[in-house]
């Protein structure tokens, strides 16, 4: 086997080279890192990596542009001794005891009970594993959970109930195996492109191959599907149960599997027969032949394989959603073979790892379960305490309230931004006011979670840490170091290794030793025996080995991984066989209403990662997508009288915000859609999730961020100015950020132009003094072109550094704004920038780019299509696509609608 190299050419020239992983999804793709003198000099793609063998997205291949050193990151420690204070920079040292003497003296008061951890999926395993012994084996609480709680918890509880533990069964190369392929509630397009980059090739390879999408909305990854499934919203349970019936209407069962391997067939089956394809077209909007062809093709194919996401787990049903769905597997033996099986893709990359260390309420390192009395026994055991905490953890949510309540009263947040990412954005806020003291351990400035940290420590990231993840086939990888941290900041582990140890000292001095690792290899080492015996078992894994041998996936036995589950069809339940569940499809948790008539649904964008702090720093990443918006079905658009680009106001139960509509046909009508990463720090208002739903689901506590009712009406706010300032966007969105809160509509973003962009809009204009102000800020108060009429609200500033445009506002009068962004962003210069300003001149028209690597806009593509291209000849003409394919689906998404309209109706 080849050896892996850590460090190539460490001395020759200067430059270190380390393999590590991506930070971004849970696809886990390897990549090569080039340093030099402390500064990462380039990001490659590892050809050595089994999880992409080279090929990186266009987020992984941008990661270079995200490494900062300086103030857009979080450099020092930082306290306030009240909230009437503003934050102060203090000694690491220092922030550490306070911390250690906070969490003792809360323990000392009012129980452990009264402290909540909130980690996060982005923790590499060494972090969770030493957050958690502290929690739970030093301070002894449950109250630990993560993000992963909004992300795979139903997966988790999906997985244990039917297959008795929670592990995906199937591996990467299965999608180049599979016959059928049914993707549920994941745009892969955009969340997992290296992994839809294999299929793509897959089925170009293999024409046969059968790609069915059951999804809302006709995403990129629904357009590239022989079989679209535009199911209504949280409908899949009668979706799959449908497709259940008819496999066995048509003979399509594998009933000897069922009769050797499963369990509670009959109960699920008499149920599923009432889901006829008509009562499920009744039910999910989908045509009923759709869903007997889907059935016909997923029963009757050699090799069936799902892979699913966040439309299966984001919903107050999503562990019901997930059953069903394995469901289908196991009524045809199409799990533990080549090319099959019910594959969840993590999103985050490391999701797999906190939750094979334990890292939710509801786990004990080992996949052990709190609340089995065996499992804490085994655990303290193996942490080598007497015993662990009984009392049930808080789950996200459920934290949150607790803090609300004045139950919890400390918070410590660690590599996850709640004031943005959790639903119901008001009780969250509220409850981050009412904890008295929040800790928020935090690497990158300016986040929304850290406008409510009573102190804050400086947290080292991607590339400056140094440990292991897990990616969605079970895969461990070593993530490496390839520089050191900047200022104060240090790994995430160490910080809470560093107050583990002071709280020991101060509450069992016995427990210091408990803490005494030296690196992170001792960590690894004692957290890899929690799973000696168990379904996950890679007890025999450590550095050396992953050093010598790469990648492993677990179960790690006899110096061997493992590829697929349950070839033998024995399953880890208590009879050995896998179980079906009875359960029922439930209508989503809030319905549409007359007064919230349209069903919202949330979710990602492909250049942009969840709340932004670490892709709004790449410019080429700020280029796809530049801001936020609500996309719309067109006539719905039509029927609410709302232009393309009007501002409205969208409103639900919980809360409301400003944003710009789009048209969008690929939404039915009824439904609007918002990206999930635009939040307080870079608009108006409490972002998306003032809007979502905080129900969630009985059995994994995941809330329904998929699905809310809301209303969108016109915002009635005429008078509006934009403009630009060239310069860092980070420390430019800083400075702007105070802006936001003085108008119902206002965006502060980063671009890829470089400097960063502003958006207001009010009911009036505002008096001349806040206008002034407004270039003051912009650096216009002495512009070298400028046409202003402040009695009517009218501003058009420009000024320029050896004839290159430097900054811009326009208020009240925008007709300039397209010419002005496109000449900022290295287009041409106007003709005359007065003529432009005074609308004498029109000026170039602004195009998003779709292909990040060749710079190649969407109106260059539509020309391209316009002129009888098609996707070979738009890559050959225009060069878009040939990178790293992460626009292909879009492109071709493109030539599709042009074709489809070209058909006379
Ligand atoms: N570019 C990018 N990639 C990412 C991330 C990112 O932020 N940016 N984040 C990572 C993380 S943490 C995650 S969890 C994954 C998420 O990856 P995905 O789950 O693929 O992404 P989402 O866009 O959240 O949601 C997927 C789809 O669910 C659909 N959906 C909504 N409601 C339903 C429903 O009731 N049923 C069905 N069947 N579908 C429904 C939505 O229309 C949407 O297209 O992405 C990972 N990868
Ligand atoms: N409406 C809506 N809301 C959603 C979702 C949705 O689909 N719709 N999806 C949900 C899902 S699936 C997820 S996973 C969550 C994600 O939500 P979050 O976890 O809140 O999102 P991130 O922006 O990834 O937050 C990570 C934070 O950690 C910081 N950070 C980066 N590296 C490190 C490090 O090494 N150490 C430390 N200490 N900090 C670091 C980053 O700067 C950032 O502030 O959002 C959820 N919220
Ligand atoms: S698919 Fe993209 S974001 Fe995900 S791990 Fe690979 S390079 Fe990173
Ligand atoms: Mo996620």
């Amino acid at each position: 086997m080849a050896r892996r190299i850590d460090i190539v050419d460490a001395t020759q020239q200067g430059v270190r080279e380390v393999a590590s992983v991506c930070c971004y999804c849970g696809t886990g793709c390897g990549v090569r890192v080039e340093a030099r003198d402390g500064a990462v000099v380039r990001v490659r793609g590892d050809e050595r990596h089994p999880a992409n063998h080279g090929r990186l997205c266009s987020k992984g291949l941008a990661l270079a542009d995200t490494v900062r050193r300086d103030g857009a990151r979080v450099l020092s420690a930082q306290w306030r001794e009240t909230r009437a204070e503003s934050m102060r920079a203090i000694a690491l040292d220092q922030a550490l005891d306070i911390v250690a003497s906070r969490l003792a003296d809360t323990i000392a008061q009012h129980g452990p009970d009264a402290l909540g951890f909130y980690l996060s999926g982005q923790l590499l395993t060494e972090d969770y594993a030493v957050f958690n012994k502290l929690a739970r084996a030093l301070a002894g609480t449950n109250n630990i959970d993560t993000n992963s709680r909004l992300c795979m918890s139903s997966a988790v509880s999906g997985y244990k109930r039917t297959l008795g533990a929670d592990a995906p069964p199937a591996c990467y190369e299965d999608l180049d195996l599979a016959d059928t392929v049914l993707i549920a509630g994941s745009n892969m397009a955009y969340a997992h492109p290296v992994l839809f980059r294999r299929l793509e090739a897959a089925r170009a390879r293999r024409p046969g191959m059968k790609i069915i999408v059951a999804d809302p909305r006709r995403t990129d990854t629904a357009a590239f599907a022989d079989l679209h499934l535009q199911l209504a919203p949280g409908t899949d349970v009668a979706l799959f149960h449908a497709m259940l019936n008819v496999m066995e209407q048509e003979g399509l069962l594998d009933h000897g599997y069922i009769q050797r391997h499963t369990e509670g067939f009959e109960p699920l089956m008499a149920r599923a027969r009432r889901y006829t394809p008509q009562a499920a077209q009744a039910i999910c909007g989908v045509p009923a032949q759709d869903i007997v062809r889907a059935a016909r093709w997923f029963g009757a194919s050699g090799a069936a394989l799902s892979l699913y996401t966040m439309g299966l787990n984001q919903s107050a049903s999503g562990t019901d959603k997930n059953a069903a769905l394995i469901h289908l597997h196991l009524a045809t033996g199409q799990i533990g073979k080549p090319g099959a099986g019910p594959f969840s893709l993590t999103g985050q990359p490391n999701a797999m790892g906190g939750r094979e260390a334990g890292g939710m309420a509801t786990l004990l390192p080992g996949h052990r379960d709190p609340a089995s009395a065996a499992d804490r026994e085994a655990s303290a055991v193996l942490w080598g305490v007497d015993a662990l905490p009984q009392a049930p953890g808080a789950s996200a949510l459920e934290m949150f309230d607790a803090a609300l309540e004045g139950r919890i009263k400390v918070l410590w947040i660690a590599a996850t931004n709640p004031a943005q990412s959790l639903p119901d954005q008001a009780r969250v806020r509220a409850a981050l006011e009412r904890a008295e003291f929040v800790i928020v351990q935090e690497a990158y400035a300016g986040t929304e979670t850290l406008a409510y940290a009573d102190l804050v420590l400086p947290a080292a990231t991607w590339p400056e840490k140094s440990g292991t993840v897990t990616n969605s086939e079970r895969r461990i990888s070593r993530v490496r170091a390839a520089i050191d941290p900047p200022g104060d900041a240090q790994p995430d582990w160490r910080l809470a290794q560093a107050v583990a140890l002071r709280l020991a000292a101060r509450m069992a001095p016995h427990k210091a030793a408990l803490f005494a690792y030296r690196d992170e290899s001792e960590v690894f080492a004692e957290h890899a025996r929690t799973t000696a015996g168990r379904d996950l078992d890679y007890s025999g894994l450590d550095y050396a080995t992953l050093h010598a041998h790469g990648p492993q996936q677990w179960p790690y036995r006899q110096g061997q991984g493992t590829a697929r589950l349950y070839a033998d069809g024995m399953f880890p339940t208590a009879s050995g066989r896998a179980r079906f569940c009875d359960v029922d499809y439930r209508p989503v948790a809030e319905a549409a209403t007359s007064e919230y008539p349209l069903r919202l649904t949330t979710g990602r964008l492909r250049d942009h990662w969840h709340t932004l702090a670490r892709t709004s720093l790449a410019r080429a990443l700020t280029q796809h997508v530049e801001e936020p918006w609500v996309s719309m079905n067109p006539e719905d658009m039509r029927r609410l009288k709302l232009e393309p680009g009007a501002l409205v106001r969208l409103a639900s139960r919980r809360g409301s915000v400003v944003l710009p509509v789009q048209a969008d046909d690929s939404l039915a009508a009824g439904q609007a859609f918002l990206p999930m990463h635009w939040g307080s720090a870079y608009m108006a208002g409490l972002g998306v999730n003032a809007l979502t739903n905080p129900a969630a689901d009985p059995i994994s506590r995941q809330p329904e961020l998929k699905h809310s009712a809301v209303s969108a009406v016109p915002a009635g706010l005429p008078w509006q100015a934009a403009g630009w300032l060239q310069g860092d966007g980070a420390v430019l969105r800083a400075r702007l950020a105070p802006w936001l809160r003085r108008f119902d509509y206002a965006v502060v973003l980063p671009v890829g132009a470089g400097g960063v962009r502003m958006r207001l809009a009010a009911p009036a204009a505002p008096p001349v003094e806040m206008l002034e102000a407004m270039a003051d800020a912009l650096g216009l108060l002495r512009p070298d072109v400028a046409f202003d009429d402040p009695a009517r609200g009218q501003m058009r500033r420009v000024r320029l550094e050896q004839g290159v445009l430097h900054g811009f506002l326009l208020a009240g009068d925008l007709r300039a704004q397209d010419a002005l962004l496109s000449w900022a962003g290295g287009g041409e210069a106007p003709a005359s920038v007065a003529a432009l300003l005074t609308g004498r001149i029109a000026g170039a028209v602004r195009s998003r780019a779709v292909c990040v690597c060749s710079g190649v806009s969407e109106a260059a593509i539509l020309a391209g299509i316009a002129r009888g291209c098609d996707l070979a000849a738009l890559k050959a003409t225009l060069g878009c696509g040939t990178g790293c394919g992460s626009c292909v689906p879009e492109i071709q998404a493109l030539v599709g609608r042009a074709a489809r309209a070209a058909v006379p109706a």
